[in-house]
């Protein structure tokens, strides 16, 4: 399969005969990338791209597999990565122990080439359907953006990583101007193709590699963008809006242009200083002014922004 030259797989091995036997029988199918002890099996494992399996020896000095597994089970980067001890410890309470810290198979030592060649053939071919399962799973159909699933994944990531590094974030609440006027005289399915462009569009004006676009349903997206202040993010917004304008998307039902244009919302909270910034939606603001900063209060924040951006005349950032 030619995705399975892609693949990579780390072994990790304290004696180099071992890491030898194994890295003949694999080179030829995948990346290889070898590892003599658990210190370096962990830099590796968390270096990008990620291995896509790891082969994890047991008995090493200073550090051994089990630690390492129980490491890489820890982090978030590298919990899902399948992990298969090969080993020559070969009781059945190893073998169960192996299993229970989160190995996907243990395989004993001395092993048969072409059987363990087999086993990890399968393995890697599980990982690319679970990968294209995932890619499936988070991806608006129409749109070919990520979806209100990751949306929402990365939205709760975000938040906590901002809060945990004192660092701003800003979402961004993106709506179709006159969009039921524009199905109503394109026809629903010009109508999906037109947020097909948007998308496009959308995700063409956002620069920085961590900034993301989703489809948060309907004819409205979402920017998340980390890192991001109060002002930057009103500068994101006006690219993102002008973006979409320049498509010039014909749209004669449109009562402020002849094109498709987009109203924008923003909502920043500065976690630097713990506090919102732009215009602090009064259904959230409590009676003793403080504030429960919560994913779900960015959200409220940039569409109430959203909706004065619509009362203002729409086409604009607020
Ligand atoms: P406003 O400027 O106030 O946002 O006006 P609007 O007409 O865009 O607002 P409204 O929320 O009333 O209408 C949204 C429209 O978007 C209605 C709905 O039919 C259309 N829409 C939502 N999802 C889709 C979709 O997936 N495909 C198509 N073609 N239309 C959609
Ligand atoms: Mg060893
Ligand atoms: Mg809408
Ligand atoms: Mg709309």
């Amino acid at each position: 399969m030619e995705t399975d030259k892609k693949s990579r797989i780390l072994i990790v091995d304290d004696e180099k005969m071992n890491l030898k036997v194994l890295a003949d029988l694999l080179k030829e199918t995948y990346a290889l990338i070898l590892a003599r002890n658990g210190k370096q099996a962990l830099k590796f494992a968390f270096q990008e791209p990620p291995p896509d399996l790891i082969l994890l020896d047991v008995i090493m000095p200073e550090m051994g597999g089990y630690e390492v597994i129980k490491q890489l089970k820890e982090n978030e980067k590298t919990k899902d990565i399948p992990v298969i001890f090969i080993t020559a410890l070969n009781s059945m309470e190893d073998e169960e122990h192996g299993l229970k810290l989160g190995a996907v198979d243990y395989i004993a030592k001395p092993f048969s080439p072409p059987i363990v060649k087999m086993r990890i053939h399968n393995y890697i071919r599980f990982v690319h359907q679970h990968k294209l399962l995932d890619k499936l799973a988070y991806l608006d159909a129409l749109t070919e953006i990520p979806n209100r699933r990751r949306f929402d994944e990365v939205l709760k990531n975000e938040f906590a990583r901002a809060r945990r590094n004192a660092t701003p974030l800003s979402l961004g609440m993106v709506d179709v101007d006159f969009f039921k006027q524009y199905n109503d005289h394109y026809g629903h399915a010009m109508g999906d193709k037109t947020l097909y462009r948007i998308a496009s569009a959308l995700v063409k004006s956002i620069k920085r590699p961590g900034d993301m676009v989703a489809r948060y349903g309907g004819e409205e997206f979402a920017l998340i963008l980390p890192d991001t202040g109060h002002r930057s993010s009103l500068q994101v917004g006006e690219m993102a809006r002008k973006a979409v304008l320049k498509e010039k998307i014909p749209h004669i039902d449109s009562t402020i242009f002849p094109h498709i244009s987009v109203s924008i919302g923003m909502g920043t909270i500065d976690f630097p200083q713990h506090h919102a910034v732009g215009v602090i939606p009064s259904t959230t603001a409590p009676e003793n002014g403080n504030i429960e900063y919560t994913p779900e209060f960015l959200i409220e924040m940039a569409d109430q922004n959203l909706y004065r951006a619509k009362q203002n005349g729409r086409n604009q950032v607020y």
